[in-house]
């Protein structure tokens, strides 16, 4: 799982981004991650930070903050925050620029057990990416002893809604791929899962307790 460090001084800070920023071309091109990491992604920190400021939330752990403020109405902006702060995180290690191999070791075993192929889990991941109405996420998650594909809305994610433990997370907001392929979801979903999946990542996740 992924560790965000805090600042004290700043409560919440962005972390980096686990490649260079072109890393993910010709897939995702460097101009994307500009904006959605160095704007999109920023602007969450920096709005979290702000909105916590003076709180209890200001001390907490982001994961304790997503926690105590999902689905709390009059909490919603501290959660949208702090959710879509965690999520990119996630996204970010779920992509690298050394993709493009099918998971190797038990998760490669348990996804052929689990969805009958690997081409039969990227084409419902695919799916469920295509099926996603308007803005969200798409996730692999081991719930129990099985492997999931799940869509969240907006900010929603596993585990903000105690749904397992995510492995892989795919952004399907417009903001994620609108420079590079417009409004065609449908090719960056088949791109990035043809090339960028880091399997590592999702198989460390997969392989905790
Ligand atoms: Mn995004």
């Amino acid at each position: 799982m992924v560790q965000i460090k805090t600042d004290k001084t700043k409560y919440f800070t962005l972390p980096p981004l686990p490649y260079e920023q072109n890393a993910l071309e010709p897939y995702i091109s460097a101009r994307t991650l500009d904006f959605h990491y160095g704007k999109h992604h920023q602007a969450y920190v920096n709005k979290l930070n702000e909105i916590v400021s003076g709180s209890k939330f200001s001390k907490l752990k982001l994961e304790e903050v997503i926690a105590k403020t999902s689905g709390r109405g009059n909490q919603e902006a501290i959660f949208n925050n702090a959710a879509q702060v965690w999520n990119h995180t996630f996204y970010w290690n779920s992509l690298t620029p050394k993709g493009g191999r099918k998971p190797s070791g038990a998760l490669g075993r348990k996804i052929e057990v689990n969805f009958g192929s690997y081409e039969n889990f990227i084409q419902k991941f695919t799916q469920a990416g295509i099926d996603q109405f308007g803005s969200g996420w798409v996730w692999l998650v081991k719930e129990g002893s099985a492997l999931k594909i799940t869509k969240t809305s907006n900010a929603e994610s596993p585990i903000s809604q105690g749904r397992g433990t995510p492995l892989l997370a795919f952004d399907v907001w417009e903001h994620a791929y609108y420079l590079d392929y417009q409004n065609r979801r449908n090719d960056y979903l088949a791109v990035v899962l043809d090339k960028l999946i880091h399997w590592n990542f999702a198989a460390e996740n997969f392989n905790q307790k």
